[in-house]
Parts: structure tokens; C-alpha cells; sequence
């Protein structure tokens, strides 16, 4: 087994970051898991156009407050503290962050590690 802390991914190539958000890289697809996880904050006051084509994403918001607005039906879906939302039909979304939100995103398939969103909002499915 193996033991990954938050403050050795900080400042490597694992630690990718946006205009909007922070995402630190604790599990990518090298760790043969099978799925990656996240520990990503996403800034408060920002809008992020998601569209994970090629994966599912979980979603679980372990600080702060925002919304998720579902552009099939443009349903809003607020989020806060100690709720998952589960992007089960790779459902194209904004993000809406009101405060800082500090999620813990697991992806199936895994990310390599290096991805940031495309002009559509995609990841590609192997980079
Ligand atoms: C919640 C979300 O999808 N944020 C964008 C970053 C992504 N979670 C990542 O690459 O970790």
C-alpha cells in the first residue's frame, strides 16, 4: 500500500491550476487504481463550463457553498458541505462557486494527471 499527503503534491506537476480552480492530483491513472482522486478547490465567486465526456465524475464538497447548473434542462443544483453530486450521465454543467468550495472529485476513467479543460469544457480521454 502506499500513503499520499496533500503537501507533497503542492508545487509539483500533480498540483494543476486554472483561472478557477486548484486541483490537487492524489491518485492518477500511473497508481493503477482503476480511478483518480482530487482534492480541488474551486474559488469562490467563479464560473467553470464542465463537460466530462469521457468519464464519470463523483463530486463530494467537503467545504463551502455553490451550484451546479445542468445546461440539458438548465436545472440548478445547489451544493454545500457534506454533499455529492454524481455526474452519472456526463451530464454538461456550469459550476458555480459562491464561497471557496473544496471538493474531492473521483474520476472512472482515471486522469493521468496533466488535464485541464478544454473550450468545451472536455478532458481528453488520454493526454
Ligand atoms: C468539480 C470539478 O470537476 N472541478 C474541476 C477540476 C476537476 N475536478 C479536477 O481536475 O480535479
Amino acid at each position: 500500500m502506499k500513503v499520499i499527503a496533500l503537501k507533497d503534491i503542492i508545487g509539483t506537476e500533480r498540483d494543476v491550476k486554472t483561472d478557477t480552480w486548484n486541483s490537487r492530483r492524489l491518485l492518477v491513472k500511473e497508481d493503477k487504481m482503476g480511478f483518480s482522486v482530487t482534492d480541488t478547490i474551486i474559488y469562490a465567486g467563479t464560473e467553470t463550463h464542465i463537460y466530462y465526456k469521457h468519464h464519470l465524475e463523483a463530486v463530494y464538497c467537503i467545504e463551502g457553498e455553490g451550484e451546479v447548473i445542468t445546461l440539458k434542462d438548465n436545472k440548478v443544483w445547489p451544493i454545500k458541505k457534506d454533499e455529492l453530486y454524481a455526474l452519472d450521465q456526463h451530464d454538461e454543467h456550469i459550476l458555480r462557486a459562491k464561497t471557496d468550495m473544496r471538493m474531492i472529485c473521483v474520476f472512472n476513467p482515471p486522469l493521468k494527471g496533466t488535464e485541464v479543460h478544454d473550450e468545451n469544457g472536455i478532458y481528453p480521454l488520454d493526454v
